[in-house]
């Protein structure tokens, strides 16, 4: 009697650990949401993405989601940084993705990993490793089996190193959610029948993982059961098609708050009113899942954005570049977290209705039957306000707006009334460098034929000469003068980014394309010696090509180089013996690394810095005092890269102008950690001739002087 009730009463504890053990960590869905632990979720996600800040920033970053009402951190996974070479691995660092995720679940919150592992993203080609593109007979994102070799391969790593560090959430971790390929859709067309063999692949790949959470694939209708079919947008509350099965949940995986910027582009702001417009909408009509493309945008450090994209990651995003709050949109998304949070299990568990409350006006009610019950109230009319009523109540409703009644009868938020103090950017200058005596200079030679290291009789292509090694490309050429004008012109045709042009080492012009023409031509008069004349011409790239259908078949760098003196005197140089070179000499000498036995590199004094091209500088620096960001003003430069400490800061490109007449941006970005408290060093590599005498180094923070808005009051029930 006393063992058997021992026994029973132990048995149903036991039995209640091993439930409670399995459900407070299962992964699962139903038509309403993401369950946990048998739980239906409503979630914020907020994507940050690890390689786009340092690890000494990652623990603020995630604290001020979580602050901002967020429960996931969402992240791709980034194949190039990872696997530089087949089978040698990376994750040290900002790679750290193992630390990344420990540090989001010890501050309580989910993970989802998008491993791809093409991700897009405005990363370096797409995240596609480069050694991929010589793959024999690879063509990416299809039904082809070199590629699907190097996708499994890669994506299994990722699954086996996130399972041996515990971290999906079946064995205690915090990753519910994972996706596989991205907006696959968008180009699914250029592959017919092999396209949907490929979906299924990936699908049924990526589920044999066995990873216990779900799966999803973004942009992609026709996800094969059972991975989620989710949307990416602006406007998916209005977009979205909906899950393609009645027992999949509607997830959100990329709202836009705001766009990736590119050279010569102007900054996208998304207002917080909108966002929290489309976000409420989505939440209406039955969305359980939202995610900010991004919450956190960062650095492009090095040379990691894709084609034309700016180094800067969407500043305007809730946490601007620098990680500092961005108002009112962080204070009102925070807002608009707590208000359907304050009614998420009603929203979960209640029947979902809809009505028209007018021409342009919709009511969206989730009632339980035990009683709660839930309010939207959609004003479609953007310019007044308008009074509706609802349950033998008036409510006044703002132009485009939705209140949002967890009750049914009091308003607790608004998506266009902004509680938030808007704030605005205070960038100070703490240190100049006006004085020539502070700066060093290292000429970059102009290379000739005969200096070249590999020669070829026809124009190659940029990328598969280089392997990404470097950013530029010099194709020389030995010209014997026998033309009957005296002017002629040199024209030049380039695929993609940038060429400079030198003419028996003088430095004639150069050209550009931009993000969406990228290749241009090049018309340039020169004056030529008779007899023999050496051409060199810079071909430079701006960041690998991130989207579209055949990757690997991109084409950058010349095409056609001619001199001309008329239409029909001409020369086409196109299969002349061309020499080359990749890379400029000061990288080859990693002018940019810190050394103690400094003799390898020739630093000289400061020369003429009028329009001198390809020309490195350096100087030192003290770390700015406390601990607000620190950027580089680079206003007065023109085209290059930068370093400090001998890490790259990214690419910076002052001279490629908006439709304002400003650089897409001047200011950028020093992590604090990649600095010393004094004796830092910074290298230019200045390509189009900037005046190094005008640089600051500036220090960044935020103020709140700037008044926003009083509160507009709630329009009362009446
Ligand atoms: C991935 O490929 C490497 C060689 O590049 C090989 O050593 C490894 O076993 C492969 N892993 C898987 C999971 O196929
Ligand atoms: C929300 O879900 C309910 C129940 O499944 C359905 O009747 C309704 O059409 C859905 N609403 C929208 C906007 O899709
Ligand atoms: C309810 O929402 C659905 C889905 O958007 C829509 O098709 C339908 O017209 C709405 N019903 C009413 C009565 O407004
Ligand atoms: C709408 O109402 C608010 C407050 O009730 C008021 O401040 C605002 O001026 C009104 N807007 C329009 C367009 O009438
Ligand atoms: C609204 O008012 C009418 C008449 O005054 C009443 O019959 C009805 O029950 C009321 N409805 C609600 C939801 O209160
Ligand atoms: C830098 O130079 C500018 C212009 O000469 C000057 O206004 C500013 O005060 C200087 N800043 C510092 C930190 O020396
Ligand atoms: C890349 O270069 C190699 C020689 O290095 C050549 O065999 C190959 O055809 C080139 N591929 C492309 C796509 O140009
Ligand atoms: C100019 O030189 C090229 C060889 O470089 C030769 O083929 C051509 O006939 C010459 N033209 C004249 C007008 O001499
Ligand atoms: C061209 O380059 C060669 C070396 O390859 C050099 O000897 C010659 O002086 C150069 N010619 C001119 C005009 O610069
Ligand atoms: C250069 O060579 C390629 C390949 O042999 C050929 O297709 C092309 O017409 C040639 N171009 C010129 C301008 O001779
Ligand atoms: C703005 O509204 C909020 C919420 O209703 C309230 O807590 C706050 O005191 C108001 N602020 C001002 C300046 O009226
Ligand atoms: C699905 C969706 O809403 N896409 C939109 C996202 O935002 C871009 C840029 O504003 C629009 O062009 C798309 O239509």
């Amino acid at each position: 009697m006393e063992i058997d009730k021992w026994w029973r009463r132990w048995s149903l504890l036991a039995l209640l650990m091993i439930v409670g053990a399995a459900e407070a960590s299962d992964v699962t869905y139903d038509g309403r949401s993401l369950l946990i632990g048998g739980q239906r979720k409503l979630l914020f996600s907020g994507s940050i993405h690890y390689p786009r800040s340092t690890p000494q920033m990652w623990p603020s970053l995630i604290a001020k989601a979580k602050e901002g009402g967020i429960d996931v951190i969402q992240t791709y996974v980034f194949w190039n940084v990872h696997e530089p070479q087949p089978g040698q691995y990376d994750f040290c660092g900002r790679y750290d993705l193992v630390r990344f995720i420990k540090e989001v679940q010890a501050q309580g919150l989910y993970v989802t990993l998008r491993i791809g592992p093409y991700i897009e993203s405005e990363w370096t080609y797409g995240g596609f490793p480069f050694w991929l593109h010589d793959v024999p007979g690879i063509v990416f994102r299809t039904d082809n089996e070199p590629f699907k070799f190097y996708m499994q391969n890669f994506t299994t790593k990722i699954v086996d190193l996130m399972k041996s560090e515990g971290l999906y959430a079946p064995q205690g971790g915090p990753i519910i959610l994972s996706q596989i390929e991205n907006e696959y859709q968008n180009i699914q067309k250029a592959f017919g029948p092999d396209a949907s063999r490929y979906v299924r692949w990936a699908a049924e790949m990526a589920v044999g993982l066995q990873t216990g959470v779900p799966w999803g694939m973004c942009k992609q209708t026709d996800a094969p059961d059972p991975v989620i079919n989710t949307c990416n947008g602006m406007r998916c509350g209005e977009t979205f098609t909906g899950p393609n099965s009645p027992n999949k949940p509607s997830l959100w995986t990329e709202n836009w708050t705001s766009f990736y910027q590119v050279y010569g582009g102007l900054p996208y702001i998304r207002s917080a009113e909108d966002i929290a417009f489309h976000v409420t909408l989505f939440i209406a009509r039955n969305g359980s899942y939202v995610n900010y493309y991004m919450y956190h945008g960062g650095t492009n450090l090095g040379r990691t954005s894709s084609a034309y994209v700016i180094t800067g990651y969407y500043d305007q995003a809730p946490l601007d570049e620098y990680g500092l709050l961005r108002q009112p949109k962080w204070g009102h998304l925070k807002d608009l977290h707590a208000a359907i949070k304050s009614c998420s299990s009603t929203l979960l568990e209640g029947a979902p209705k809809n009505f028209s409350l007018g021409q342009l006006q919709e009511g969206y009610v989730f009632e339980e039957e035990k009683g709660g019950c839930v309010a939207f109230l959609i004003n479609n009319n953007a310019v007044n306000n308008v009074t509706v009523q609802f349950r033998n109540r008036s409510y006044e409703l703002l132009p485009k707006s939705i209140s949002i009644l967890p009750d049914c009868e009091n308003v607790n938020f608004n998506t266009a009334n902004v509680n938030t103090v808007s704030n605005k950017r205070i960038v100070t200058p703490v240190q100049n460098f006006s004085s020539a005596d502070a700066w060093e200079q290292f000429q970059e030679g102009v290379p000739n034929l005969d200096e070249t290291s590999f020669k070829a009789n026809s124009l190659l292509e940029h990328m598969n000469t280089t392997k990404d090694k470097s950013d530029y490309l010099w194709y020389t050429l030995r010209f014997e003068n026998n033309l009957s004008c005296n002017e002629p012109t040199l024209s030049i045709h380039s695929a993609a980014h940038v060429a400079h042009a030198f003419v028996n080492d003088k430095y004639i012009g150069g050209a550009h394309g931009n993000h969406d023409v990228k290749s241009f031509t090049l018309e340039l008069p020169v004056t030529l010696n008779e007899g023999l004349n050496n051409i060199s011409i810079l071909s430079a790239m701006v960041g690998l090509p991130d989207s579209g259908a055949f990757l690997e078949r991109r084409f950058a760098g010349l095409t056609s180089v001619q001199i001309q003196c008329s239409e029909k005197e001409f020369y086409d140089l196109t299969n002349s013996t061309w020499g080359y070179q990749v890379g400029l000499a000061g990288e080859q000498l990693q002018v940019y690394k810190e050394r103690n036995n400094g003799d390898e590199v020739q630093w000289s004094q400061l020369g003429d810095v009028n329009n001198q091209k390809l020309t490195w500088y350096k100087t030192t620096f003290e770390a700015p005092e406390g601990d607000c960001p620190v950027a580089w003003d680079l206003s007065s430069m023109g085209k290059g890269e930068v370093w400090v400490n001998g890490e790259s800061i990214g690419r910076y490109w002052i001279l490629f102008h908006d439709a304002n007449g400003n650089p897409s941006q001047a200011l950028y970005h020093v992590p604090r950690s990649f600095l010393k408290a004094s004796g830092n060093v910074l290298v230019v590599m200045e390509e189009a001739g900037g005046n190094p005498l005008g640089v600051s180094l500036t220090t960044v923070s935020v103020s709140t002087s700037h008044q926003h808005s009083s509160n507009l009051s709630f329009p009362s029930a009446t």
